[in-house]
């Protein structure tokens, strides 16, 4: 009865990892924004099956199946989970270290004797590293969209999963479970780890996948579609957050600015190109800006750019900077080259003002004057 239990416990192992390659593979049907993780955690999953029923059928199948390609598609699948956390991420991670890795061991499990207590330790040392590489990068990564607390939780399941192959790894140096189909007490023990390691690894990276659609979906709710700026609801919001702040001392200044005569851009280059100057506009506004400012899209061609602990002198400054950014960069449209201008007016809140429309209307204000004045000018209000 306990001779069969590892190999019912491989059985059940598989079974898991064979259900997990058919969730990424559908999966991967329906978000078309997370095809190629999909696609690689697919692969990892049928490729960790194989591996065990190579393990499964040692003594049976051939030897350097069994054995050598065993080993090798799990650790292929180890590169495949380390590649696939980036590509969560829209990134892409160089595959030349997990290949290197990869030739390394595939050298090293063939140098050594078939079947010997080597080769579990080449195969295992080579998992832990890849998990250990891979909970790292995703700590790293998620640290850029989450406090470094709550990254570190986030990732503390991969960080697990190396911990529990470097743990194996330790075993197996001193000289215990060698033989995973022996029915000793770390062989069973090993293979429970196993189903929950898959089902740990399986369950984080499918909620990095959701993390990422929740990102991505919320990023399109606080976005304006053609330039990407923040939309008008969205920067309005940042507006009253801002605007609460002023009562614990911490001003800020608004600039509103309207493209000149964007009517004639639309009569010249058609809508098609004017909506290529409404692009170009934010490309070149955010240059001039620092990471701590926002752009959003108040309307049509008007625009607002909130300054947060901005002054009236630094908010002109900084006015005046994309007033003049924006004449020294022509947008090139088709085989045209036409230079924009726009018109600025500049308002520091007030302690004294109830809410952030007042500050937007004196602002507002402001730009219209700079109209009045002939264009292509900064006021402020
Ligand atoms: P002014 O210097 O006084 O601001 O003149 P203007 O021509 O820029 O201003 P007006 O308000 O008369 O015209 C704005 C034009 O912007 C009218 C509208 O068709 C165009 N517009 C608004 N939104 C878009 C858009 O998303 N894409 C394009 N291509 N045009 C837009
Ligand atoms: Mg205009
Ligand atoms: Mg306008």
């Amino acid at each position: 009865m306990l001779e069969a239990l590892p190999l019912t416990l491989l059985a059940a192992n598989m079974l898991f990892l064979l259900a997990a390659t058919l969730v990424w593979a559908a999966l991967g049907r329906v978000l078309s924004g997370s095809q190629r993780p999909a696609l690689l955690l697919a692969l990892a999953n049928v490729l960790l099956a194989a591996s065990l029923g190579g393990i499964a059928l040692r003594g049976i199948a051939w030897d350097l199946l069994s054995f050598w390609a065993a080993n090798m598609m799990a650790i292929t699948s180890f590169v495949l989970i380390r590649q696939a956390v980036p590509a969560i991420m829209d990134e892409r991670a160089p595959w030349w270290p997990s290949a290197l890795l990869l030739g390394i061991a595939g050298s090293a499990l063939a140098l050594v004797p078939i079947g010997s207590d080597w080769m579990p330790i080449i195969n295992f040392s080579a998992m832990g590293l890849l998990m250990l590489v891979c909970a790292g990068d995703a700590w790293r990564r998620l640290r850029q969209i989450a406090r470094n607390g709550l990254a570190l939780a986030l990732a503390s399941p991969l960080f697990l999963v190396a911990g529990l192959l470097i743990l194996r790894l330790t075993m197996l140096l001193s000289g215990h479970g060698t033989r995973l189909r022996d029915a000793d007490g770390a062989n069973v023990a090993w293979l429970w780890a196993v189903l929950v390691m898959s089902l740990v690894l399986n369950a984080t990276l499918a909620f990095f996948v959701l993390m990422r659609l929740i990102l991505h979906i919320r990023r399109l709710t606080e976005r304006d579609a053609l330039t990407d700026a923040l939309n008008r609801r969205a920067f309005g919001e940042l507006l009253a957050r801002e605007h609460g702040q002023l009562g614990r001392g911490r001003g800020y200044a608004l600039v509103v600015l309207d493209i000149d005569h964007f009517k004639r851009i639309n009569d010249s280059l058609g809508h098609a190109g004017g909506d290529a100057a409404l692009r170009h506009l934010v490309q070149v506004l955010q240059g001039c800006m620092r990471e701590a400012d926002h752009l959003g899209r108040l309307g049509g061609e008007e625009f607002g750019v909130l300054l947060p602990l901005g002054d009236l002198s630094g908010a002109l400054c900084a006015a005046e900077r994309m007033r003049s950014a924006l004449l020294a960069k022509p947008l090139h449209w088709q085989d045209q080259s036409l230079t924009l201008s726009a018109s600025f007016g500049v308002a520091v809140a007030a302690v004294a003002e109830k809410d952030p429309d007042a500050v937007m209307l004196r602002a507002d204000q402001a730009m219209y004057r700079a109209k009045a004045a002939g264009r292509n000018r900064v006021e402020f209000g």
